[in-house]
């Protein structure tokens, strides 16, 4: 397979990159600057994608790319790839579920631990001596606080399983009623935050899902409630998410991701209600060479003409 093109947009995985270029023809898209110039000359052999979070194949890279057969993302969320014009031109694309289920429901709860028990500013007080002059402010108990969660995917699913060992009633909000589920659903994301100490956010980035979280579900949270963020920035409207939080309308937030990364809004810095964590959700050593082993075995299965692994489209 090593005269096979394959396109790597962004620098992800040193671990993936090796095993690509063990197999393939590899390209790394940022060691070329003149995209134009770059694609005038390779793209006929460019046979696949391979994208991550946070870039992925857009409209302008597919139709730049006539000899596209696959997009295999090194990420589960997919909404850096263009899925129609992927459909519509026959071109496949996997991601990579279920592997990093698990590391990304550990973070949310971890996520929620740090902000309601102030782990983080915790960790600065008795870095700083603060001790020595007293005893830390109380901070939120966790266990038995009712957590609400949009999107009951495989991410959702595994968060309200480890918020139940913490005796949390849980309940849920996705697009329709999952009938096989125990949790309390709730039909709009208004509802949910009206009914929940700590709203979580695991669903798909959509055009439906984009700012989910507004300022109605933000005051519906309230001052005691505490938002958490592993699925994507845009979910957020992060200009009110900041202004609620400077202003105590809402009473905490744990943030994975942001609307505009790696920029973060200066603002949340001095904020101690705040923690905040860059893209991490899925980077353990064990995750993430899962993903990388993931995204090879598509690339493989497509071009020995076997079923892909993970198939979206
Ligand atoms: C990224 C993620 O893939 O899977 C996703 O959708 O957001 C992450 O696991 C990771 O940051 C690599 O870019």
């Amino acid at each position: 397979m090593d005269a096979i093109g394959v396109l790597m947009v962004c620098p992800m995985s040193p671990y993936l990159e090796q095993e690509l270029e063990s197999r393939f023809k590899l390209f790394r898209f940022w060691n070329f600057p003149q995209k134009k110039e770059f694609l005038k000359v390779n793209s006929s052999s460019i046979r696949a994608v391979v994208g991550t979070a946070t870039a992925g194949a857009d409209a302008d890279l597919i139709e730049s790319l006539p000899s596209l057969e696959i997009v295999a993302n090194f990420s589960v969320g997919l909404d850096k790839v263009d899925l129609v014009k992927c459909k519509e031109k026959g071109i496949r694309v996997t991601n990579t579920p279920d592997v990093l289920t698990e590391d990304v429901a550990d973070l949310a709860i971890g996520l929620i631990l740090t902000t309601l028990r102030r782990v983080c500013e915790c960790d600065r007080y008795v870095r700083s001596g603060l001790w020595k002059k007293g005893d830390f402010k109380l901070t939120t108990k966790f266990s038995g606080k009712s957590v609400g969660i949009i999107g009951l995917g495989r991410i959702g699913l595994a968060i309200a399983k480890r918020a139940e060992a913490f005796g949390c009633p849980i309940s849920y909000y996705s697009r329709s009623q999952k009938l096989d589920s125990k949790y309390k659903y709730f039909p709009s994301v208004i509802e949910l935050a009206s009914n929940c100490a700590i709203l979580v956010v695991a669903c798909p980035l959509t055009d439906e899902t984009h700012h989910i979280i507004n300022r109605k579900v933000i005051d519906a949270l309230g001052p005691k409630g505490v938002l958490i963020n592993i699925g994507r920035g845009p979910h957020v409207d992060e200009p009110e998410l900041v202004s609620a939080l400077i202003e105590g309308r809402l009473g905490g937030a744990g943030l994975d991701v942001f609307e505009h990364e790696p920029e973060v809004p200066e603002q949340l810095f001095g904020l101690d209600n705040v923690v905040l964590t860059p893209h991490v959700a899925s980077a353990t050593v064990e995750t993430r060479k899962a993903m990388a082993d993931l995204v090879i075995g598509n690339l493989e299965a497509h071009f020995s003409k076997k079923p892909l692994l993970t198939p979206v489209v």
